[in-house]
């Protein structure tokens, strides 16, 4: 992302508003430009464009107020940042490293393939599931490339503290673990928690022996994940065929898995998160981007199946809340088609509530459904685990129905599940945005906060 930022006129004499803007962006790790010469501007431009596109992180070029009124001097033909990106092809494997990776694959019986965000760029699906068949891993992913494998009956979902039950029973049981493409944060391996019995091995652009304060793999491929999970598939094809973790019954048993089997009682008028979302998957077209918010009711829907990562929205980088509706907004102005949805906790949007005039303004279409506990729940789950008082973090379910209308959208309290079929169907024959606010339990809590009290607290 290039953002286009003013800055105080770098010619009047004081100026009420004049600081330095650099620091304060640069502490968020983007990238600060002062684009302060009108003679150098095409370079400042395409500095910006370079450092989003190839470094991949967020730009701001500031241009100061009284030069962004001056006529650019005659400047030669601008030349874009995107013919000067490094054109080098994919990465192939080190020999060596690579047949170290196919003897632990030879050997492997319990092996599983995790793909990250480096295999969705690469386009390395097919190829890892290729590999997967050949050596009979199973296939899991990190959160940001959730859904990659959801047709494969050996997919197991989500790798970390979001890991369905039967996910984790796999993981622990796991001699061999790959991640492609994947860097293995502390949230993809729980902290270390997750496969403690496997061998790790990376295969990755830039491996990284350290991260997050762990070590991540025992091996490492420096290549691009297409090309070295291609090669290794090439390499093990001599062997045949292996039957690995795969079996019909694991393949019955995935498939008719729960994410979370535990029992919670729901008090009346409030549904089971696990049942609101079972139903938005049902309900919700598999072709719409979805869009994530971070909160404690964050676990349930990732567990929702058969969308595609590349339509998966979640920012879980600083794990701020309240920041889901701004790249709602984003991801629905860039489709403009309406079928985008935002499911986010009620005290992450209440917190940036005023946008929903700009998407009133904007006529931006976008669907929001609100699980709504009336509650901070992550706190109210954490305080609970540490048997604190909990009512600081409880303020009551919001009537996000009414405050859509307030705003001039569309707003809806859901009374029956049942009555998200017709909603959706409502929704889709017209042209504003909308809220479903659907009132949920806060007493079902998430595997991931029942595992704290477990680990420790103060620790995710
Ligand atoms: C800006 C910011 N403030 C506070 C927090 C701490 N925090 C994390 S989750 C959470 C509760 C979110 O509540 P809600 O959006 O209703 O989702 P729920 O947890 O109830 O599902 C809070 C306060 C944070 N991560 N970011
Ligand atoms: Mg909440």
């Amino acid at each position: 992302m290039v953002v286009f930022a003013g800055e105080s006129p770098i010619n009047a004499r004081w100026y009420n508003q004049a600081f330095d803007q650099a620091p304060l962006v640069t502490a968020t790790g983007a990238h600060y430009i002062r684009a302060h010469s009108t003679a150098r501007m095409y370079d400042s431009v395409r500095e910006a464009f370079y450092v989003a596109r190839h470094e991949r992180r967020p730009a701001v070029l500031g241009v100061p107020y009284d030069l962004q009124k001056l006529p650019l001097p005659g400047l030669s033909e601008y030349v874009s940042s995107s013919s000067l990106v490094p054109e080098t092809g994919r990465t192939p494997p080190n020999p060596d490293m690579l047949g170290r990776l196919v003897e632990r694959l030879a050997g492997a019986q319990r092996p599983i393939i995790i793909a990250g965000r480096g295999a969705v760029r690469s386009g390395a699906q097919a190829a890892i599931e290729e590999l997967a068949d050949a050596c009979g891993a199973l296939l899991s992913t990190t959160l940001p490339a959730r859904g990659m494998f959801d047709h494969n009956p050996y997919s197991i979902g989500v790798a970390g503290g979001f890991s369905t039950e039967i996910a984790r029973e796999l993981f622990a049981e796991s001699d061999l673990v790959i991640a492609a493409g994947a860097s293995l944060t502390y949230y993809t391996t729980d902290g270390g928690a997750l496969f403690p019995k496997a061998f790790v091995a990376q295969i990755d652009e830039r491996p990284r022996g350290l991260k997050d304060g762990m070590r991540t793999a025992d091996l490492f491929v420096r290549a691009d994940a297409k090309a070295g999970i291609e090669a290794a598939t090439w390499e093990l094809a001599s062997g045949g065929a292996k039957a690995g973790f795969r079996s019909v019954e694991l393949a019955q048993r995935i498939a008719l898995a729960a994410p979370d089997t535990a029992q919670f009682s729901i008090a009346p008028g409030t549904f089971d998160p696990r049942h609101v979302v079972a139903e938005l998957d049902r309900v919700i077209p598999k072709d719409w981007e979805m869009v994530s918010g971070s909160g404690h009711s964050a676990y349930f829907q990732t567990h929702m199946r058969g969308r595609r990562p590349e339509q998966f929205h979640v920012m879980r980088e600083f794990g701020a809340i309240g920041n889901s509706i701004s790249i709602a907004i984003g991801v629905a102005a860039a489709e403009n088609n309406g079928k985008v949805v935002l499911i986010e906790g009620d005290g992450s949007l209440i917190m940036h509530i005023q946008e929903l005039e700009t998407l009133k303004r904007h006529g931006l279409r976008l669907l929001i459904c609100v699980l709504n506990d009336g509650a901070y729940g992550a706190e109210v789950h954490k305080l609970r685990q540490d048997g604190l008082d909990d009512s600081g973090a409880i303020f009551g379910r919001a009537d996000f129905g009414s405050i859509a209308r307030g705003f001039g959208l569309r707003g809806a309290t859901v009374a029956e599940l049942s009555q998200l079929q017709s909603l959706m169907r409502d929704y889709d024959a017209q042209r504003n945005a909308e809220i479903w606010n659907v009132p949920i339990s806060d007493l079902v809590t998430s595997p991931t906060m029942r595992r704290l009290k477990a680990k420790g607290h103060g620790v995710m």
